[in-house]
């Protein structure tokens, strides 16, 4: 007679371990943070230099955008170096029909650098087309706030555990981010208006240039961070690309611009009055 409790030749695993799944920096990526990292040094010295050249008085859109590579710079070292990372913990099921689901273990690299560096820089950046505006205090106040609301949640949604939490946190820093693009849009527009034209003229092409390329990093960050459809490196680098147009190109258009408009209304006002001030 059989016993129907006869034990299994072999062990039977009682559960089926989660298959882990990395996705990280390879050379490619390595190799494009070092590439950047020189980029916003050897802007930053640039932009120093470029500061000497003018009277203290005038150099306050000198000191903003030097911080903002100097920022850049800090970040771009500890990325590349292999430092402010850290891996997302995402858990995908894989349904099947006859055997038990299984889940796939995915570890993410997530570059949180980058949004210590946003934290920082993107409050300057706003700051310089704020004050070259000539923007009210309220409205700053308000485009700073939301677009520290809107890095934060963007951290949050980039070790978010769930699709739900991930996506919630974006969707919030999304209306952070269109209160920003308001500030600049309608009280910007108004109070840059008040100024001379040329102003006028700059503040609508460097500040249409800016929302253009902000828009494009939450298009990045739901492509990579958000849907995993490119890989880390891919991430990089479109993340290169973007912070080499927002921050060291913004800032020679910046400072080239800005220099050029001021000598010409110092020749316009020949008494030596200054439309915009110390400014
Ligand atoms: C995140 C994800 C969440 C939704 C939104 C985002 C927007 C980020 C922006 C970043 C701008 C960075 C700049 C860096 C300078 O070098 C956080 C990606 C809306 C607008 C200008």
């Amino acid at each position: 007679p059989t016993s129907s409790s006869s034990p299994t030749p072999f062990p039977q695993p009682t559960a089926i371990p989660n298959r882990p799944h990395y996705e990280e920096v390879g050379e490619t990526g390595t190799k494009t943070l070092w590439v950047v990292f020189v980029i916003m040094l050897l802007s930053s010295l640039a932009f120093i230099a470029m500061s000497w050249r003018v009277p203290v008085q005038k150099r306050l859109f000198h000191v903003i955008t030097t911080l903002i590579t100097t920022f850049a710079t800090i970040s771009y070292f500890a990325m590349a170096t292999g430092d402010g990372n850290s891996y997302a913990h995402i858990v995908i099921k894989e349904a099947h029909k006859h055997v038990p689901d299984t889940f796939e273990d995915v570890f993410r690299q997530v570059f949180w650098a980058r949004y210590i560096d946003w934290s920082l820089t993107t409050p300057l950046l706003l700051l310089d087309l704020a004050f070259l505006a000539g923007l009210d205090g309220a409205s700053i106040l308000v485009a700073i706030v939301a677009d520290l609301i809107m890095v934060l949640l963007g951290l949050f949604a980039a070790f978010g555990q769930t699709d739900g939490q991930k996506w919630g946190y974006y969707a919030m820093a999304c209306i952070a981010y269109l209160v920003i693009v308001y500030q600049l849009v309608i009280p910007g527009r108004r109070a840059v208006m008040a100024k001379d034209s040329s102003t006028a003229k700059l503040f609508a092409s460097i500040g249409g240039f800016t929302l253009i390329l902000w828009t494009l990093y939450p298009i990045v960050w739901g492509i990579g961070d958000g849907a995993r459809k490119w890989s880390v490196d891919a991430e990089i680098i479109a993340y290169a690309v973007l912070d080499v147009l927002a921050k060291p190109v913004f800032g020679f258009w910046l400072l080239f611009a800005h220099a050029r408009n001021a000598q010409s209304i110092e020749g316009f006002w020949s008494n030596g009055l200054n439309h915009e001030g110390a400014l």
